[in-house]
């Protein structure tokens, strides 16, 4: 089966009888992730069970239609662990009476197991919050049973702050983790997913930054990143050297309005933006840093006396915290100021990768692209 997630999707299949865990931060919508899941399953003719614990399923159709997919078909199915909550009978064709009931849930979920190649649990901790941890003991005959049954599970376990232990035993018990977090510096940014776990196939954990789009669910996010630096350091060579396509508003060789370039790489689908270097500008220049995810700045190594201006011009762009990367431009001139020598005369941290580029050769450029890559990536993670 495939999870109906893009890029994943391409790094693994999931065999019958696997436990797949969407380990999602509270902060962002992981629904979403399982209703994906089971929409494309149900599409590709399995039989699917949604099972719902925290929305009624009239809201849970409705929110399938919202996302342009149609669930209203003989292989899909509801398992109606709310409506008993909150007083309601059910129409579906799985109905918990009362879903605090441990030993009345977990009987019904295995019967789903049971009928179905598919079950989407909507979500585990909702499960843990109405009956308690004992729900990790039938948790675990769930996977048994699954993997019986040929029947893959997939759930959402929402990251609250619970006990440790009781994270790693769904982290053990599951056979793949995905993570679903936001990448935030006071504001949210962006939001990536990424693969923590899988245990049948060797993959390295890659990540990729999402958007939610109706109709049409889960996409790969295309970050914009920006690229800025002082008057004629190489920013409209460098935007050109990595897209396939670039645009470029120059006048006499300055530019006057953007760079806009597009990158396809590392399975990412990249905006690239080059601005002005004149000062002219300037007022651009924060509302470009406001919109992007990364900033690149490019400076010309061998022009010393434009270092303030390109450090004002980081401050610019940079004053949301963004993560930025320095490319240490034409360094095939011979006047080129080394890497470590930028650093100290610019004043940078340790940890801000400067790295060596010919732009106008192609020289660097990617490892540019890779080190900002890597940062947003780390950055989502630790924030
Ligand atoms: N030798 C050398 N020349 C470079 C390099 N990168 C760019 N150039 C040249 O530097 C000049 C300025 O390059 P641009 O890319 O237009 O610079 P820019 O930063 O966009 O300039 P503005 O938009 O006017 O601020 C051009 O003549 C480029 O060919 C490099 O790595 N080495
Ligand atoms: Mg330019």
């Amino acid at each position: 089966m495939k999870l109906g997630l893009p890029i994943i999707d391409e790094l693994i299949d999931v065999p019958a009888g696997k436990v797949v865990t969407y380990y999602v931060d509270p902060e962002v919508e992981g629904d979403v992730f399982l209703m994906q899941t089971t929409q494309k399953n149900v599409e590709d003719g399995y039989k699917c069970c949604f099972v719902t614990t925290s929305m009624s399923p009239m809201t849970v159709r409705n929110r399938f239609k919202e996302f342009g997919w149609d669930i209203n078909v003989e292989n899909f199915s509801i398992l109606d662990a709310y409506s008993g909550i909150v007083g309601d009978i059910s129409n579906e064709k799985y109905f918990v009476r009362d879903p605090s009931n441990v030993e009345e849930l977990s009987d019904t979920v295995k019967m789903t197991i049971a009928e179905n190649d598919l079950v989407a649990i909507c979500s585990l901790s909702t499960m843990i919050d109405l009956c308690g941890e004992d729900v990790l003991e039938h948790f675990k005959e769930w996977c048994k049973l699954a993997s019986l049954n040929d029947s893959v599970l997939v759930v959402q376990f929402i990251a609250w702050p619970y006990d440790e232990k009781i994270v790693e035993i769904v982290k053990d018990l599951s056979n793949a983790v995905i993570t679903v977090g936001g990448i935030h510096h006071r504001v949210i940014l962006g939001q990536y997913y990424g693969l923590l776990k899988v245990d049948w196939t060797d993959v390295k954990g890659k990540s990729v930054l999402f958007k939610l789009v109706k109709p049409g669910g889960v996409r790969a996010y295309i970050p914009k990143i920006l690229v800025t630096g002082p008057y004629n350091a190489g920013k409209s060579t460098f935007v050109h050297a990595i897209s396939e396509r670039a645009i470029s508003v120059d006048r006499l060789g300055t530019t006057v309005a953007l760079d806009h370039g597009h990158v396809e790489y590392r399975g990412f689908s990249i905006d690239v933006f080059g601005t002005p270097g004149q000062e002219r500008f300037d007022p651009i220049l924060k509302v470009l840093g406001g919109e992007a995810l990364g900033v690149i700045l490019i400076v010309d190594s061998t022009k010393p006396e434009s270092f303030p201006r390109a450090k004002k011009m980081l401050e610019e762009t940079t004053r949301f915290g963004l993560p930025y990367v320095v490319a240490a431009n034409k360094q095939d001139l011979p006047n080129a100021l080394s890497p470590e020598e930028i650093r100290k005369r610019m004043n940078l941290p340790d940890d801000v990768p400067i790295i060596p580029t010919v732009a106008n050769k192609g020289i660097g450029v990617y490892e540019v692209l890779d080190a900002l890559i890597d940062l947003l990536m780390r950055w989502s993670y630790e924030h």
